[in-house]
């Protein structure tokens, strides 16, 4: 059986998080362990509260879990503070994890901060380095940056930036930027464009859910560019089909 691993924050409603997380990896046939990095109280309308646990135990749970499993694949989406985001880099590398992908999660679909600004350094610095793939959406891709992007020659530059910080492939996540819904992958020798149209609404967890897809594809053995087209085709038909399960933003179908 092929094995993903998610390292990210609860998401109790299950759209987005490690709980979505899960789903996405059983979606494409692939088992998923989950440790999580931090919990979050919060629902389809945005989050409340972010309970941040000791660094501390987050690794013993990551050391008891890989001591016994290997996975095939590893994702990480929110990891709060730049103490979490050093106990992944180090565990990663002492259990020598392969097929990173990292989701540098920074703020919620309704703008709450998902990452304490003093951590950015961090991620940027120590984790993006041993990622096999970063997958951060525009605002995430100018953070990291400094790029103020606007169109597609924006998010090639950015994308060619962020190769710099050391991951092996950049796929910028566009969907929020106007006009159709394009995806810019980088691999430090090509560009590539994945182009939907665009869906109108406010939909929660299409980062997650693409970032695992991502993941249980490379898991599976597909290499990155395969792994982002079956990604981006996944969200497109989940987002398609997005249910309202409570008052706010609608979940994805999976
Ligand atoms: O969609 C980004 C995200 C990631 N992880 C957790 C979240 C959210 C958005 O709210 O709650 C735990």
């Amino acid at each position: 059986m092929n094995i993903a691993l998610s390292i990210a924050g609860t998401d109790p409603t299950g759209g987005a998080g490690l709980q979505a997380d899960l789903r996405a990896f059983k979606s494409m046939g692939v088992y998923g362990l989950g440790v999580p990095s931090v919990l979050t109280a919060q629902n389809t309308e945005g989050v409340s509260e972010i309970f941040d646990f000791s660094s501390d135990f987050f690794a013993l749970q990551l050391d008891i879990l890989l001591k016994d499993i290997s996975p095939d694949a590893v994702k990480t989406g929110m990891l709060y503070t730049a103490d979490i985001i050093g106990v992944a880099v180090d565990k990663i590398k002492e259990f020598s994890l392969k097929n990173l992908v990292v989701d540098p999660v920074a703020v919620s679909s309704t703008g709450v901060p998902l990452m304490k600004e003093t951590a950015l350094e961090t991620m940027r610095n120590n984790l993006f380095p041993i990622a096999r793939v970063i997958t951060p959406n525009v605002y995430e891709a100018s953070l990291f940056t400094g790029v103020d992007i606007q169109n597609q020659e924006d998010m090639k530059k950015a994308a060619v930036r962020l190769r710099e910080f050391g991951p092996g492939t950049v796929i910028i996540t566009g969907g929020h930027l106007k006009g159709r819904a394009l995806d810019l992958l980088f691999d430090g020798d090509d560009f590539l464009s994945l182009e939907n149209d665009r869906l109108e609404g406010d939909y929660h967890g299409t980062g997650c859910v693409f970032s695992s897809v991502v993941a249980a594809c490379l898991a599976l053995g597909y290499d990155v560019r395969e792994a982002a087209v079956k990604a981006k085709e996944f969200v497109w038909k989940a987002m398609k089909s997005a249910v309202s399960i409570g008052k706010g933003m609608k979940i994805l179908n999976i």
